[in-house]
């Protein structure tokens, strides 16, 4: 590791470093460390290795760029005006963190901005390329390396790595040897608090070599060591961690290599110091024509290979061309919706019950051969979800397998399926059981703000789990899903559901969806074929009232056989009663008044009926409605004594009805 770092001035690594101190100096308000450390690192990456064309950003086979340390922004927003993005220009510069300005604080996703995903909450990016760098694999095994032959990049600080996601990303990226894989380490030994010694000791490049990746460690300041350290890396077969001794903020001599570099505000003061310092007499935002025309070329590049490579993709077949097409382009195969439909048919035929999340699986079986495009992870709990079977393994010998064995690594695969609908061309899958989708919520909540069509699979989704106990039964959880903005959230109440679900479910282009399904056996609700897609309502009558209904009972998932039987009871007695199906309260909310209206019951006495707890049920069953579910955790016991125990059974249902009923006639 050299101590002694070699200072080159760079016109065009200086260019990065002033459009971004006049930018942080202007919003008054920034992280200047990263753009000004690493800003040679920035040069010979986009100068001399990346594949990229600002004139198409979303050329498939570019070689894909992420600022896992988001914070330092200003990095890639003047790497994208420099090379020619036409939607980041100076203006926008000149707007860094202003409202609506394509500028903002943290990076947010806009491909065609040349931002490939939105980060900030450290790790996720990392995570989020190793995603991306599976997704190519993937798609070079499927389509050749005529048309996918891309690598991922992406820069990295100590927050990153220091993130226990980070040591997930490791440890798969190395054993599946994603040779595409290229990491630049921004070793500037300081973090926000100060020096990284306050916290971290142990050599962080060993955790990379013991892991199975290629390390080398260079002056991250001398352009000609990181290119060759680039080049070194593009032939090495395992993935690579470039170590890049930096010197954090430098160019800003009262910051540099101190805490302060990180992002201590900066004045006019500190940047008339760094034109000083640097030798860059340029009034603030001005590049000199010579060095915007040399980083104009530099976006320039790649011409010759984007066009041998719109050469190589017009001379595929027909077919090849479609395909290629249509996966691109995410449309989905033209007999998928027939495909369900026919399971549908079949499990009303076969009239079997069985697990919530075997449906899901079986599902997921019929997709295997029509849409290749499925990337399933699942986080070690192949047995229990199935969605293997029909799968093969993605290994680092072949990429050909479309199931990734993520290992007990649910933060690091929820990333993984982000960057993996975020490369595009494949449908992520990210499959493991409820009580866990809290390891994978900051992925979750960044492909809801993004708007990524990531499929989380769920299984094993409230008490029903039964012996577990508690710390596998989820109660809170799908009120917190259903909390999140633009998260679907989906709890078939039986196999018919499921294939309703998905279906809707794979509709969802810009949007993530949480697919919970019940460990436990479910029986059909859904007796009768109709063509129609009745969840995709998000909420429908499954059964109506024999007369003028005076009662309506509001159910999802498991819990639909308990309203189907308590209704049984209550027509029995005269009173009645409707059961509502609502799989999927995003869908069912966005229906007209007059039909939520009619689905819920004006001025029936409402029952809402989940075994999770109540938060956000009101909404549906009004000031005096009933709901029977959950208060708190669950127990260790088997699931039909919970029910018992908990008061989730239709006994109970009937028991709080009458009761409520003549409390009103008593009114
Ligand atoms: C998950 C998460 N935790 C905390 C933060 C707040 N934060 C932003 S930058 C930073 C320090 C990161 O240090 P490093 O990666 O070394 O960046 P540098 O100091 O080199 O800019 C912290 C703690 C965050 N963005 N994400």
């Amino acid at each position: 590791m050299p101590d002694q770092l070699t200072i080159i001035d760079n016109p065009m690594a200086n260019a990065i470093r002033f459009l971004s101190i006049d930018a942080i100096v202007r919003a008054q308000e920034g992280h200047q460390g990263v753009p000004l450390g690493m800003a040679e690192i920035a040069t010979a990456l986009f100068g001399e290795h990346l594949r990229y064309n600002p004139k198409d950003p979303l050329w498939p086979d570019r070689y894909l760029f992420l600022l896992s340390n988001g914070h330092g922004s200003m990095l890639l927003y003047s790497l994208l005006y420099l090379t020619g993005y036409e939607k980041v220009s100076l203006e926008d510069i000149k707007r860094f963190r202003t409202l609506d300005s394509v500028c903002a604080g943290h990076p947010e996703y806009e491909p065609e901005a040349g931002i490939e995903i939105t980060t900030g909450p450290l790790g996720q990016g990392i995570a989020n390329a190793m995603g991306m760098a599976v997704a190519e694999a993937y798609q070079r095994a499927r389509f050749g390396a005529q048309l996918v032959n891309h690598y991922t990049y992406a820069f990295v600080g100590d927050g990153c790595l220091q993130e226990g996601i980070g040591q997930e990303m490791i440890s798969l990226a190395g054993h599946l040897s994603l040779g595409h894989l290229i990491l630049l380490w921004d070793d500037n030994r300081i973090t926000d608090d100060g020096a990284t010694e306050l916290s971290i000791s142990e050599d962080v490049a060993a955790r990379f070599r013991v892991a199975n990746w290629h390390v080398v460690e260079v002056d991250g300041h001398d352009i000609a060591a990181v290119s060759a350290a680039i080049a070194e890396a593009k032939e090495d077969q395992r993935p690579s961690m470039i170590a890049c001794r930096t010197i954090i903020g430098r160019g800003i001599p009262r910051v540099q290599g101190q805490r302060g570099g990180h992002s201590a505000r900066l004045f006019d003061e500190d940047a008339q110091a760094a034109r000083e310092a640097l030798s860059w007499p340029h009034a603030p935002f001005q590049i000199p024509d010579e060095t915007l025309e040399r980083w104009r070329a530099a976006g320039q590049r790649s011409n010759a290979e984007y066009n041998a490579w719109t050469e190589r993709l017009d001379k595929l077949s027909v077919q090849g061309r479609a395909e290629w097409g249509r996966i691109q382009s995410g449309a989905l195969p033209h007999n998928w919706k027939a495909v369900l439909q026919e399971y549908k048919r079949r499990v009303i035929n076969e009239g079997d019950v069985k697990a919530g999340i075997f449906a899901s699986a079986e599902i997921n079986d019929l997709f295997a051969d029509i849409m290749p495009e499925r990337l399933v992870g699942c986080a070690d709990l192949e047995a229990p979800t199935s969605h293997k079977r029909a799968l093969k393994a993605f290994t680092a010998q072949d990429n050909s397998g479309s199931y990734i064995h993520c290992g007990v690594r649910e933060h690091l695969m929820g990333a993984m399926a982000n960057g993996m609908a975020a490369h595009g061309g494949v449908i992520p899958l990210a499959v493991t059981y409820l009580a866990f989708s809290d390891y994978e919520r900051p992925a979750m909540r960044m492909a809801a703000l993004m708007g990524l069509p990531s499929k989380f699979v769920f299984s094993h989704d409230s008490i029903g789990v039964g012996r577990n106990g508690p710390t596998h039964q989820p109660v809170e959880i799908i009120a917190s899903l259903r909390a999140m903005p633009n998260m679907y959230v989906f709890r078939p109440a039986d196999a018919v559901e499921a294939a309703e679900c998905w279906e809707a479910a794979m509709e969802l282009k810009q949007s993530p969806v949480s697919m919970i399904f019940a460990r436990q056996e479910l029986p059909l609700v859904r007796l009768e074929m109709i063509d129609e897609n009745l969840s995709s309502k998000g909420g429908y009558i499954l059964e109506a009232a024999l007369a003028k209904r005076e009662v309506t009972l509001i159910a999802t998932g498991s819990e639909v056989a308990i309203a189907i039987e308590a209704r049984t009871y209550l027509e029995a007695a005269g009173i009645r009663t409707a059961v509502i199906s609502l799989p999927c309260w995003e869908l069912f909310d966005q229906q007209t008044l007059g039909y939520r209206q009619e689905v819920l019951g004006e001025g029936t006495l409402r029952v809402g009926i989940e075994a999770a707890i109540r938060f956000g049920w009101d909404q549906y069953l009004g000031i005096d409605g009933i709901f029977v579910g959950m208060s708190g955790f669950g127990l260790s016991g088997p699931a039909d004594e919970l029910y018992e125990r908990f008061g989730i059974t239709a006994k109970k249902v009937v028991e709080q009805v009458k009761q409520r009923l003549s409390d009103r006639s008593f009114q």
